[in-house]
């Protein structure tokens, strides 16, 4: 137990009641459930503070370095649970709730999901900070305090409808404002440049419109340890003496857009000047935060870089590399030589996509009219690159690829790797793309800089506290060791022929499928069978990642057993999960697509004992915890070698699904470790992608043309088989048609098919296909994001474990 409070359920039963009557006046019979939630939630935030306190004086007690993540993007989901559950009090507290009437399940699910973000990159984030937490590494995160999470998916007539997510409805209990704290950001206005009496440049902003930073901070609780870490989230507020030379109400409009919501839309120019706003805000307040901080314990920032560094996640927080510049020379005036080793000697950055448009530019006028200051220092940093280019690696040749600043155009991976001391992918398959590839300029000059950081996941959330029914498997089968050393799992390797234990393993599957077919049946309103194979795509909707393929093959099974009486398959429940981002119109249509065949296929009797198809609303973490665990296949279908990593294939591998998958991202690591034998993998690979964009060999209409099957499918995207109007779906059909098929779907559909036959035949020896899923989860150990932090604190970080006692 992790803190010194609720050492008992009568200690905790007596705190809880009186804290009731003391917040709201009323007694337990009387309170609202909420209000139960909220007194709960602020209890464990209380009592944690205590060792967020001691973690703080033990940091710089020790002179501790200390690595802060920054990212536009935070999904960790609800908290109560995983608090409660790393602070070793959950029996407790639901033991002392049902003495008092009270079912904890009914008070967790009054929690919103912090829905920070949208999708694998955030999602990333959150589990970092678990494993950071949890293995003793003072860690943090640094975001925006987003009024309203990305969106509530609605699905109406079929349709996605994006609604506000009033996340902080009932508020956030786990957060503590800190106005203390707040640092003022600078935007719009002119520089400014005099000299003082020693000859140095003195730099004045003008005329900037100042907006205020709050910080909210959250407490970061680990398991089995005191180490409490912080997750910090800025909120933008006036400034107390903003001089408003825009007018008031424009400056009140201007403050509050910022912590609107998490990427506004991009389709407009405000709405692009809003995310670089966004951008820079968070950065600007993280490292003026960060200083500040540094100076509490240290007289010097000579030092900042030893006792500090930043993991820049993805391009969108790259503004931290001017900024840091800015503040050390502008504000503690560093020259440029020494202000640029402490810089990238703090920094580091993550790639997470090789799409290139996917690849952050921001117009020059975007930058020098909304960040004058910063600007000036992109375009000097841009400068000596191209001398040192010139000068020190002798290849003029790079420039044209590898300058900052080109097409008029700001490239945000190239001032990231330029200012960076460390550049990492997430997945070996996709580092090697890094460095063959995308980057291979940057590596011909600078190899030392670029390593892989193969992604993972909190088994903690993902299995242990999502999972109880497998978890409790696990420990009785190989003890609980594997909780603190995920690797551990590979004792099941010794199990996994135990006749006894695979049926034990299939009874916990079904109670899992059992949990999701009741939430289907309560949210979807579709009745599915618990003995049909749960294949399930749960991830963003994008072209690449090829939803539209496993609906190509819903199609085809569908068109088959309509043909041909006598051909029948294993029953099938295909259940997609899915966000499209509100601008992306295909996606959009893919998403009413796929309700459209459902209402087709499960409503028709001769087909539907056989196979249905579910499309789950709003996909979240929430939902991912109870989905993921239910499935007997995972789709991870992308296109290969566009898929960074993909983080739900280690989700559902962890808790015992087959991995239905190309040989992309992390699935390559994935196979690695269970052997082909045990996964279903098909598909070009990386290499042959490559080789048919290259050689330009790739024509879809041939496929379309001598590929009857496929002719009969693409066909019904326009022929009305799956709405009135035929015009529905034509913009799918002319994606896909008269764009060449850009990822491939048709080239790879045939070995998909044959894969999923492969499943069905696989899944009816019940034996084998349980041995394959504890095989699975033994191997599934490597993916736990405690690995991938050790690796990180290894080769970049090199942060020391802080014992807090
Ligand atoms: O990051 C994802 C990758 O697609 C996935 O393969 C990987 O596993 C995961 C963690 O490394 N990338 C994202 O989630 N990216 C974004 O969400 C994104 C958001 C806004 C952008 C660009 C990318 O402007």
């Amino acid at each position: 137990m992790y803190i010194d409070k609720f050492k008992n359920k009568e200690e905790f039963k007596e705190e809880f009641k009186r804290r009731i009557i003391e917040k709201y006046g009323r007694s337990i019979e009387q309170a609202h459930v909420t209000e139960k939630y909220m007194v709960l939630g602020t209890m464990v935030r209380d009592y944690a503070s205590v060792n967020w306190k001691a973690s703080k004086e033990e940091i710089a007690r020790v002179e501790g370095k200390q690595m802060y993540y920054f990212s536009m993007e935070f999904l960790i989901g609800r908290l109560l649970t995983s608090n409660l559950m790393n602070l070793g009090i959950y029996d407790i507290v639901k033991e002392g709730l049902a003495d008092l009437g009270l079912d904890i399940n009914k008070l967790e699910d009054m929690e919103s999901d912090a829905g920070l973000g949208n999708g694998g990159l955030g999602r990333l984030a959150a589990c970092f900070l678990d494993s950071l937490a949890s293995l003793n590494y003072a860690g943090h995160g640094n975001c925006i305090r987003y009024e309203y999470g990305l969106f509530k998916q609605k699905i109406i007539d079929g349709k996605q409808v994006e609604v506000p997510d009033q996340w902080l409805r009932l508020g956030n209990v786990w957060e503590v404002r800190k106005p203390k704290h707040s640092v003022d950001v600078k935007f719009w206005g002119h520089i400014e440049m005099s000299m003082d009496e020693h000859g140095k440049a003195r730099i004045n902003h003008a005329d900037a419109h100042i907006i205020r930073a709050v910080p909210y901070d959250m407490e970061v609780i680990g398991y089995d340890t005191k180490l409490t870490n912080t997750l910090r989230l800025w909120s933008a507020e006036p400034a107390e003496d903003a001089s408003n030379s825009q007018g008031f109400s424009e400056y009140i409009r201007e403050v509050n857009e910022i912590n609107q919501n998490v990427y506004p839309d991009d389709s407009t120019e405000a709405g692009r000047y809003l995310r670089l706003k966004q951008q820079y805000f968070f950065v600007s307040a993280g490292l003026t935060a960060m200083i500040k901080a540094h100076l509490r314990v240290y007289p010097t920032l000579d030092n900042l870089a030893d006792k500090n560094c930043v993991q820049l996640n993805d391009t969108h927080p790259v503004l931290a590399i001017p900024e840091m510049m800015r503040l050390l020379m502008d504000d503690y005036l560093y020259e440029w030589d020494d202000a640029w080793r402490i810089t990238t000697e703090t920094m580091a950055y993550t790639n997470h996509t090789v799409l290139a448009e996917a690849l952050e530019k921001w117009p020059i006028q975007f930058i020098q009219t909304m960040l004058p200051r910063i600007y000036m220092i992109i375009e000097e940093i841009n400068k000596r690159y191209i001398y040192a280019l010139n000068h020190v690696y002798y290849r003029p040749d790079l420039i044209n690829d590898t300058a900052i600043i080109k097409d008029g155009q700001v490239h945000m991976a190239n001032l990231a790797i330029i200012g960076s001391h460390s550049i990492n992918g997430v997945a070996k398959l996709h580092t090697q793309i890094l460095v063959k590839d995308v980057f291979k300029n940057y590596y011909a000059i600078m190899p030392e800089k670029f390593n892989n950081k193969t992604n993972g996941i909190t088994h903690r959330r993902w299995l242990v506290y999502s999972n109880p029914q497998l978890t409790e498997l696990l420990k009785d089968t190989i003890g609980d060791s594997f909780i603190k050393h995920p690797q551990d799992l590979v004792k099941l390797m010794d199990h996994i022929d135990d006749a006894k234990l695979q049926q034990r393993f299939l009874d916990v599957k079904m109670e899992r499928k059992q949990i999701l077919a009741d939430y289907i049946k309560k949210n979807v309103g579709i009745e599915v069978d618990v003995n049909s194979i749960f294949d399930v795509q749960a991830k963003r909707l994008h072209a690449y990642k090829r939803q539209l393929l496993n609906v190509m093959h819903i199609i085809y099974l569908y068109q088959r057993m309509k043909a041909d009486s006598s051909f029948r398959i294993y029953p099938r429940t295909f259940i997609f999960a899915a966000k499209a981002a509100p601008a992306y119109h295909f996606a959009k249509k893919v998403i009413e697509l796929i309700n459209s065949i459902a209402a087709v296929v499960n409503n028709d009797p001769e087909i539907n004992r056989y196979m249905k198809v579910v499309f789950i609303p709003n996909y979240s973490v929430s939902i991912a915890e109870i989905l993921m665990n239910a499935a007997d296949v995972s789709e991870q279908i992308s296109t290969a070698g566009k898929e960074a990593s993909g983080t739900g294939n280690m989700k559902f591998m962890m808790n015992g699904a087959i991995t239905l998958g190309t040989l992309d991202g992390a699935n390559v690591e994935i196979v690695e470790r269970v052997g082909y034998e045990n996964a279903e993998i098909f598909g070009l690979r990386a290499e042959e992608v490559e080789e048919i964009k290259r050689a330009n060999s790739y024509h879809v209409w041939d496929y379309y043309n001598t590929h009857e099957t496929l002719k009969r499918i693409v066909d019904s995207f326009i022929d009305g088989t799956w709405s009135q109007n035929k015009d529905e779906f034509k913009l799918i059909y002319d994606e896909l048609m008269f764009k060449n098929d850009e990822y491939l779907l048709l080239a790879d559909f045939d070995e998909y098919e044959k894969a999923q036959a492969n499943i069905r035949k696989r899944y009816e020896d019940r034996s084998g296909w349980a041995r394959m899923c504890l095989l699975n989860i033994a191997q599934s150990g490597y993916f736990s994001s405690d690995r991938t932090i050790e690796e990180y604190v290894r080769d970049i970080w090199h942060i020391e474990k802080i014992n807090v006692k």
